[in-house]
């Protein structure tokens, strides 16, 4: 019985040693304002995404539906090409040297080649089209709910899902999204807020609040946040939204445990740990261990006794 017992208190101190050093996703983020450029106020952004140093933005409306090329200079267009009229354009995203435009209700991702925005073919879209971005290996596809669809990149056929989750936060009405690294972006419609989600589990990182950016003039309802696009080249994520007459172009910083790079939201880190950080860690398990074996050995030793 005592050897049953000392190994208990032996896997309960492992245990709870575990449970400390896992790794914390409760860090936050903060974002600074690089630079601003204009964008098209008659654009009602549904997509933004840079590939190559070229930025590519669509557009929605029935009949005002359009995708697009704009300069990262200066924020005009340098061409576009109407979407048909009876389409709702929503997301878009680049794969190598095809952009892929999703549409709102009417079950298809229209496929066009970058270069010359000639149309190639429709997908089959199940159920409704909000937002979209891509890694190399699939494509993710958001339709308003907390449920972020995989596709594969060749086929667009669904072979996954990911259900947005964690720090005990119900998120909903992911729209917008953007993929960089092993993170996805996810503004919530209707709000400033720009979600940090992993793109291995669906795990909640933070989330991010845009509400200090400008926005549109006109005070339209719809004059909300719906463009995140990664830049590479300027280490930041220009952010815009429907009808909007800026774009803006934010450095994320991690504000808390240590990491400094939107792209390294792995939370707590051992190695990030300075010496007086370490030795108080240090000295805190070895007394909780102490604690743990020791203290219902004297206990156990009394009801011995009795
Ligand atoms: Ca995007």
């Amino acid at each position: 019985m005592a050897a049953g017992g000392g190994s208990v208190r032996c896997a309960s101190a492992l245990v709870l040693m575990s449970i400390l050093l896992l790794p914390v996703s409760s860090a936050s983020y903060s974002h600074d304002l690089i630079s601003t450029i204009n964008h098209d106020s008659d654009a009602f952004t549904q997509g933004l995404e840079i590939q190559d140093g070229r930025m590519f933005e669509s557009t929605g409306l029935y009949g005002k539906s359009q995708l697009r090329e704009i300069s990262i200079a200066d924020g005009s267009l340098l061409r576009h090409v109407d979407l048909p009229p009876t389409v709702f354009g929503e997301g878009l995203t680049i794969i190598e040297d095809r952009i892929l435009v999703l549409t709102w209700k009417s079950g298809i991702i229209m496929e066009f080649y970058r270069d010359n925005f000639t149309k190639i073919r429709d997908h089959e879209l199940i159920g409704e089209g909000w937002g979209m971005c891509s890694f190399d290996d699939r494509v993710i596809v958001s339709n308003g709910t907390d449920r972020l669809a995989i596709l594969d990149p060749s086929s667009l056929a669904t072979i996954g899902n990911l259900e947005v989750r964690g720090l005990g936060n119900y998120v909903w009405d992911l729209n917008e999204l953007e993929c960089n690294g092993d993170i996805i972006l996810a503004n919530q419609w209707m709000t400033p807020f720009v979600h940090v989600i992993s793109s291995s589990d669906g795990t909640l990182l933070s989330t991010m609040d845009f509400s200090d950016l400008p926005s549109g003039s006109s005070g339209d309802h719809n004059e909300v946040l719906n463009g995140l696009a990664w830049d590479k080249d300027r280490g930041g994520y220009w952010v815009t939204g429907k009808n909007w007459t800026k774009m803006h172009l934010v450095e994320i910083q991690v504000e808390s445990n240590a990491a400094n790079s939107i792209t390294s939201a792995e939370g707590w880190n051992l190695s990030n740990l300075n010496y007086a950080e370490a030795l108080f860690l240090f000295l805190l398990l070895t007394s909780l261990v102490t604690f743990i074996v020791g203290f219902p050995s004297t206990l156990s030793t009394n009801e011995e006794e009795d």
